[in-house]
């Protein structure tokens, strides 16, 4: 048994997908997470500097004893997380290999989309995983700069959303059987994508699938929380103001939590 926390990162709210994920399927678990979204999106940014950010994130949950650090932004693991997990000696979780695996299992015409940020589609990434599991696969990545932007200005059931969805996933209509929803985002304008992809297509969640390999990880070094034990504070921290940060995690987790700002140079040089 392990009671530290499980450490989350993120680029801002997105990485709440992957938290309420964690909170269905393991609420025994206590949760350190920082988002930065004084800087957030990540996904338009170069990536040398996505990778100084990601290294400031993974700093400061150093600073929080955490037992293992999970990358809960598909941007941040795409160019920052190999390099990275090298360098620490605690377990360290990204969102794309999760979601390659499901993915290669649920297609049946080894016919993959994924759909993600500029910089993850840019990375080539989730194809370079995918075909390393299975060469014969076939992957069809398509960046949706748009959809991030959707989500935030909270249009994920209005008309507006449907016509941009159905837009920007013309491209990959008819042409894969499974879809990787690669970015945090994505979750939320699931029913719309599945309306526009069809409903025999396959929709992969790569937060969820993420939650899956923690749990395997926590069994396989026998890491999990003690459920006796004291009771369990999560903690959540915004490099931005904390009123935003917490309406939405509050609403998206329906749950009341304890949000603090941090900023990220004083906490680390000071
Ligand atoms: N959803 C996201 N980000 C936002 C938003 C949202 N505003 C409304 N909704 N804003 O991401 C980002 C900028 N903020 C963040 C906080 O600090 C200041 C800057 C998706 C969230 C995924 C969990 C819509 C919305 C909401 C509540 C729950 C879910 C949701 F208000 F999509
Ligand atoms: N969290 C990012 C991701 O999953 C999306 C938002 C951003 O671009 O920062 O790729």
């Amino acid at each position: 048994m392990d009671n530290r926390p499980i450490g989350f990162l993120d680029s801002g709210v997105g990485g709440l997908t992957v938290v309420r994920e964690l909170m269905r399927q393991l609420p025994h678990e206590e949760i350190v997470y920082i988002g930065d979204s004084a800087r957030a999106p990540y996904g338009p940014r170069p990536a040398d500097q996505i990778r100084e950010y990601t290294w400031q994130l993974v700093n400061f949950l150093l600073t929080k004893n955490v037992k293992m650090i999970v990358f809960a932004c598909n941007t941040a693991t795409a160019v920052a997380w190999e390099e990275i997990k090298k360098s620490l000696d605690i377990p360290v979780l990204g969102v794309i290999l999760p979601g390659s695996g499901a993915a290669i299992k649920a297609t049946k015409e080894k016919k993959i989309g994924v759909i993600a940020t500029q910089m993850t589609v840019q990375s080539d990434i989730y194809k370079t995983k995918v075909q390393l599991l299975d060469p014969q696969v076939e992957v069809t990545s398509l960046a949706c700069p748009r959809f991030v932007p959707l989500v935030e200005s909270n249009e994920t059931t209005s008309s507006v959303a449907k016509k941009v969805v159905y837009e920007t996933l013309a491209p990959l209509v008819g042409k894969v059987d499974t879809l990787i929803l690669g970015c945090t985002h994505y979750p939320l304008l699931r029913p719309i994508i599945q309306n526009v992809m069809g409903p025999e297509v396959k929709l992969i969640d790569s937060g969820a699938e993420t939650v899956r390999d923690i749990s395997v990880l926590l069994n396989y070094f026998e890491i999990n929380r003690n459920r006796e034990a004291q009771e369990k504070s999560d903690r959540f921290y915004t490099t931005a103001g904390v009123t935003s940060f917490q309406d939405i995690a509050e609403n998206w987790l329906g749950t009341t939590i304890t949000v603090e700002h941090v900023s990220l140079e004083e906490t680390l040089n000071g």
